[in-house]
């Protein structure tokens, strides 16, 4: 059985795919000359990756913000069938154009990705993604039409009717927030049905950030494969990277993307190999092409090849967003360094919350853990047990001293989409 959705392209010898890069990169340059944002730049000029990386400045997020509505456009709005927009609590939201090509091209992403974790016609996928604005749905929607899978379009929320249906016709694909596959397991404990009896298979988890510590406790659960799925709506949706088999890094698709990774503060490329921010250009967008997007998001390139036989790049799992980065008494951490400490303790349960307040001029760290369902079965005794053992772990392993709360499963707030899982309060007291 071939693993492969386009064998020629996904195993590409290194030299071919970036002489492939470089063509596809001077179509995107001629198509952003109509971008009414992009038209000030030399593009003309630029007949090298080298000159690309002199004469093009970043694109920051807020700068698509002030385009709004149309100053990326670069067709005409007649040739435009589709938008997806990011949920903007502040100033205007992120709209993203899409032509009939540019939802062509990204369907075949996305069924590239979904193909090589093994998903093929015959399988069922459930997406239980939301569907509209929200890039997950309909972008995945369409890549598991394309391979031929039966496709439940279920949406997110109604876990008892996520169940049923996975029962039902014997869902093998599950498409879920990684915080959502943990809260849907306890409706399985509460039904009293064993997950691993159903016909599920692989689980695709993505769209925020997870530690590994959660991935495996997402495959032990349910007994099956999850996959790290990566995208942003900016450049399409989902689809942009994504694990293999191997489980080792997110390959990233270079004969689609153009990817570099910078430091934050200073804008320098980073060689191979080095933490920064992940710098996207888009190579076959028609509607909004995006020249150096800085995601935000902080990564590294993981240097050799990968055991799977793919030559594009991969790397590692999102560490989270520049801006996520905690400060606690002069410490530095990201969530998902607590979340992968705390996970990885038995007796610790399904969800939690970081709370970060100021004390006596002093930034206090708070974890709320919900536990296991077993802890309940033991002693009082058990409990202080887990309590100091969680905070013992975290200041031997991050240098910060929380104060651990223990709740009650499912008696933390939860989310209607992506996790939010910090809530500092040190500038609102
Ligand atoms: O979340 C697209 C998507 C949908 C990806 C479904 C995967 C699955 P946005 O809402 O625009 O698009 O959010 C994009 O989410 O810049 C990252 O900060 C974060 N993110 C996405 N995937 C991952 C991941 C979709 N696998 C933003 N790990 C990105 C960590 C992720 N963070």
């Amino acid at each position: 059985m071939t693993m492969y959705w386009d064998e020629q392209m996904e195993r590409a010898e290194a030299g071919e795919l970036q002489r492939h890069q470089l063509k596809l990169l001077r179509q995107t340059l001629e198509r952003a000359k109509n971008s009414p944002f992009y038209q000030r730049l030399p593009l003309d000029k630029i007949d090298s990756l080298e000159a690309f990386q002199a004469e093009v400045p970043f694109t920051r997020k807020q700068d698509l913000r002030e385009q709004f509505p149309y100053g990326f456009l670069a067709t005409e709005l007649k040739q435009v069938v589709r938008l997806h927009s990011s949920s903007g609590t502040t100033g205007n939201p992120t709209v993203i154009f899409h032509t009939k090509k540019d939802i062509e091209e990204w369907t075949n992403l996305v069924a590239r990705c979904m193909y090589m974790i093994g998903t093929r016609a015959g399988d069922v996928f459930q997406n239980t993604m939301g569907y509209g604005l929200f890039t997950g749905g309909l972008g995945f929607h369409y890549g598991a039409e394309a391979i031929g899978a039966l496709t439940i379009p279920i949406g997110p929320g109604n876990s008892k009717r996520q169940i049923w249906f996975m029962q039902n016709f014997g869902s093998s694909v599950i498409h879920i927030l990684p915080s959502y596959a943990l809260r849907l397991y306890s409706h399985f404990e509460e039904l009293q049905i064993d997950p691993k009896t159903l016909t599920l298979r692989i689980f695709i988890i993505g769209s925020e950030p997870h530690s590994e510590a959660m991935r495996r406790q997402i495959e032990d659960l349910y007994g099956v494969k999850a996959y790290n799925s990566y995208g942003l709506s900016e450049v399409c949706g989902p689809g942009v990277g994504f694990e293999c088999p191997e489980q080792n890094g997110i390959h990233l698709w270079e004969d689609y993307f153009l990817v570099e990774i910078i430091d934050p503060e200073t804008g320098e490329v980073l060689p191979v190999g080095e933490e920064g921010e992940l710098v996207l250009t888009t190579l076959k967008r028609e509607a909004v092409p995006l020249l150096r997007y800085r995601t935000g998001d902080l990564t590294r390139i993981l240097p050799g090849e990968c055991a799977c036989g793919r030559s594009h790049l991969r790397i590692e799992r999102i560490k989270g967003r520049a801006d996520d980065m905690l400060i606690i008494n002069g410490v530095n951490l990201f969530p998902i360094q607590i979340e992968k400490t705390l996970l990885g303790i038995p007796g610790v349960g399904k969800n939690y919350l970081i709370e970060i307040r100021k004390e006596n001029y002093m930034d206090k760290l708070y974890i709320k853990a919900e536990v296991d369902q077993t802890i309940f079965e033991g002693t009082l005794a058990g409990l202080t047990q887990l309590q100091n053992r969680i905070a013992e772990e975290l200041r031997s392993e991050l240098s910060v001293n929380p104060v651990v709360q223990l709740s009650e499963p499912g008696s933390l707030p939860v989310w209607e989409g992506k996790a939010k899982r910090v809530n500092d309060r040190r500038n609102k007291e």
